[in-house]
């Protein structure tokens, strides 16, 4: 390994620093992240780790302070910063979406034309007027935008929602859907050939874990007149395995299945004879 290491910048404390310091972790990367620490060394890795707030990130990685980060698709579109997202992470999964109080009768887009919306998105929201041909009036607000029709500052919101509740319990409605997003991690563009070839060793073990969580280990007891069923039941990476057991007339199969279509996958085994089905969770998935 060459001793040139790798700046990351993570979020320090919110909805994306858990899922990201479990990520590295996932990756066998063993790092310090105690109570105000703001960065901190991995001891097995050619990382360096920067907890900062989530705005910054693009801008660090930007400036080259830090060569990656995870961040917010939502984040990332609203800075507006030339940085490439490298690889989609699967989690802190939200949309930015349009919200009107409930009694508003809504139609379309149109309904928004010269109405006075609250948002901590002003960019992608303006881009997103222009894009439908609508003029609004947009109030840039930091926090707590789902109060601002209720005290007369807007018509209408446009936040970020993951269950919807908080727009509920506001009196609001989604309407439209501005921007989908996830975390991804980013990297400033250009990066040295050393420090490049420890981000693809990064996003090597990166891939394992989240095509590990995409998936289950499964092993099931068949009756042998059975088992020609059962596999074709049980794609696996290549195929399954097949292992006879102690009791005549009885093998033991083990497969991976896709976590999306386990439990449709689970009810058919067992139409088909299975019995003794354990699940398993996989670590790291390697194909
Ligand atoms: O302190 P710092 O600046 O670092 O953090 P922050 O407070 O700005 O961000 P944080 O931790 O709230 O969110 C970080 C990132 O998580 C966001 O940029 C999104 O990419 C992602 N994310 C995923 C969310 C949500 N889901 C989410 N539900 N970010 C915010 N919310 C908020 C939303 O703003 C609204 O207030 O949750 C509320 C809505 O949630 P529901 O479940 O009621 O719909
Ligand atoms: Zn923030």
């Amino acid at each position: 390994m060459n001793d040139q290491k790798l700046k990351i910048a993570l979020q320090k404390s919110g909805r994306l620093s858990e899922d990201s310091m479990n990520l590295l972790k996932k990756c066998g990367i063993r790092f310090s992240n105690g109570l105000g620490k703001l960065r901190s060394d991995a001891e097995n890795f050619p990382l360096e780790i920067y907890f900062l707030r989530d705005d910054d990130i693009p801008e660090y990685v930007a400036d080259g302070v830090a060569d990656i980060g995870i961040v917010g698709e939502n984040v990332l579109a609203e800075t507006e910063k030339a940085i490439e997202i490298v690889e989609k992470l699967n989690f802190g999964k939200c949309r930015l979406a349009l919200a009107v109080p409930k009694n508003f009768a809504y139609r379309s887009v149109k309904d928004f034309e010269g109405k006075r919306i609250a948002t901590s998105y002003p960019n992608i929201l303006r881009a997103f007027c222009a894009s439908n041909g609508i003029e609004t009036e947009i109030h840039t607000i930091s926090g707590s935008v789902e109060i601002a029709p209720s005290i007369g500052l807007a018509d209408a919101v446009c936040d970020l929602v993951s269950s919807g509740s908080t727009l509920f319990s506001n009196g609001l409605r989604e309407v439209e859907t501005v921007m989908t997003s996830e975390a991804v991690l980013v990297s400033r563009t250009a990066l040295e050939t050393g420090l490049q070839c420890v981000l693809d060793k990064l996003l090597f073990r990166i891939q394992a874990v989240k095509a590990a969580r995409q998936n289950k280990y499964i092993l099931l007891n068949a009756p042998n007149e059975k088992l020609e069923k059962i596999i074709k039941l049980l794609p696996g990476i290549k195929s399954p395995t097949v292992l006879p057991l102690a009791a005549s007339g009885w093998s033991s199969v083990h497969s991976v299945i896709n976590e999306n279509d386990f439990w449709e996958s689970v009810e058919k085994l067992k139409d088909e004879g299975a019995e003794g089905i354990l699940v398993l969770s996989i670590d790291q998935m390697i194909r």
